[in-house]
């Protein structure tokens, strides 16, 4: 007795030359829409070239049970067949028993096994499905799709193997695919170009390069479009004063771009400063941060150590001599020479007034917290005498949070006033010294 079974219907659809139970063809339409489960209308195929044009190498014809849960039935045909040369042609299924079934029409794109993203293999994006299809008789061929003939919807641009636009670059190797929206590879993409050219507190001189970086705890500028993305983050130390660039590659260029100084850990440290972009050449970014753009004050001490001329900082006993330094004037000004009222005081609380001269200190001396940017440090090296020794040949520039390895050097006044003369013979001088007619000790020639 024989028991019809489905496998031995489909393994003997093709020895036994039983007619095919649907015939389909198809046409290709555009990559399916974002969002979209079905392919817009198209016309129908007339050549291979609208297959080629769009990628599609094959069309797979599966046939699966009615609930789409096992595939029975697969053929794959080229996308355009030679049977579609035929405008009426199709291509042939299975014999299939009576019963309902679903057919898939599958897309392949032409380069196949290369398909990105991985998890749809090497197939087209969509898959066509044709639900419901009912065989009657197994002995008469239908025709799929009712005189209209399903969609196999093309792969996108940027997965279709093809170079679209011509450029040289075929998908995620076309900037376009890379940085536009991803859909096509003619998006026009250009390089832009922002040149920063930051700068503190009104562009004070003495708040440059590294030095000021560390005084305002600002560790990079950070570049970000106005979708708030980073375009770069040059390190202070670069650009603080100086200039840096900002290069990348967009679809869109940003209307505007910001500018935040930021601390190290990421922590802004000022708002950010807007700057319109330029389309079409370079962006020149040459922002001010003032004191008022800092989110917290900036408020710091700077310390500094003397160093007296041939090399000592011993206060107390400055040169190879007999010369004692008993006090020192020091005076801190504003980072344009201009006097600060009250003056600046040490971290103990003592003015650095220039008119009350200090003990000669016999450490380094750490200012109060001073919360603005640049300053210049003047000081004066006196004899018991109350005579000048030694002064700074010009101000030395200081900011706050500037650390203690910060040197303030005094040169030596010359002819030196009588109190400040350091031998009057050779045995006053240290060896391999001699008493100078000026009555200092200088190295033996
Ligand atoms: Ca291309
Ligand atoms: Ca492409």
């Amino acid at each position: 007795m024989r028991r019809p079974s489905l496998l031995a219907a489909l393994a003997c659809a093709a020895a036994c030359a039983e007619p095919p139970s649907f015939t389909v063809r198809w046409r290709v339409g555009e990559p399916l829409a974002d969002g979209a489960t079905e392919p817009a209308d198209a016309p129908p195929l007339a050549a291979p070239y609208d297959c080629a044009r769009v990628g599609l190498f094959q069309v797979l014809v599966q046939t699966w049970t009615e609930d789409g849960a096992v595939l029975l039935d697969e053929r794959p045909h080229r996308c355009f067949p030679a049977s579609f040369e035929d405008p009426d042609g199709a291509v042939d299924g299975p014999n299939l028993p009576p019963g309902t079934y679903q057919v898939r029409l599958q897309g392949v794109r032409r380069d196949g096994f290369a398909y990105d993203p991985p998890e749809t293999g090497r197939f087209a994006p969509g898959v066509t499905i044709l639900d419901g299809v009912t065989i009657e008789d197994a002995q008469a061929t239908i025709r799929l799709g009712d005189g209209d003939d399903p969609i196999v919807a093309a792969p996108a641009p940027c997965n279709d193997g093809i170079d679209n636009d011509g450029d040289g670059f075929v998908d995620g190797s076309d900037l376009a695919c890379r940085v536009g929206a991803g859909t096509s590879e003619d998006d026009p993409t250009r390089i832009l170009q922002v040149r920063l050219e930051p700068t503190f507190f009104g562009d004070n001189p003495n708040l440059t390069g590294a030095a000021s970086c560390l005084a305002l705890d600002v560790d990079r500028f950070e570049v970000r479009d106005d979708e708030g993305t980073l375009l770069g983050a040059p390190a202070c130390a670069d650009a603080a004063g100086g200039v840096a660039f900002v290069t990348w590659i967009s679809a869109r260029p940003p209307a505007t771009v910001s500018v935040t100084a930021v601390a190290a850990d990421g922590t802004p440290r000022t708002t950010a400063k807007t700057v319109p972009v330029v389309a079409e050449g370079l962006t020149v970014a040459d922002v001010d941060f003032a004191d008022t753009d800092f989110l917290e004050p900036v408020v710091a001490p700077f310390g500094f150590a003397l160093r007296f001329e041939g090399g000592s900082s011993d206060c107390a006993d400055p040169d190879p001599g007999l010369l004692t330094l008993a006090q020192v004037t020091i005076e801190v000004r504003g980072a344009h020479g201009e006097p600060l009222d009250p003056p600046v005081r040490l971290d103990d609380g003592t003015p650095l007034d220039p008119a009350a001269p200090l003990a000669c200190p016999s450490a380094a001396l750490v200012t109060e917290p001073l919360s603005w940017g640049g300053f210049l440090v003047e000081a004066k090296a006196l004899s018991p005498e109350g005579e000048v020794c030694f002064a700074t040949a010009a101000p030395e520039p200081a900011a706050p949070g500037t650390p203690i390895a910060f040197v303030v050097d005094l040169a030596r006044v010359v002819p030196p006033p009588p109190s400040c003369r350091t031998c009057q013979e050779d045995d006053d001088c240290l060896p391999a010294h001699t008493c100078s007619a000026d009555g200092l000790c200088e190295p033996a020639p």
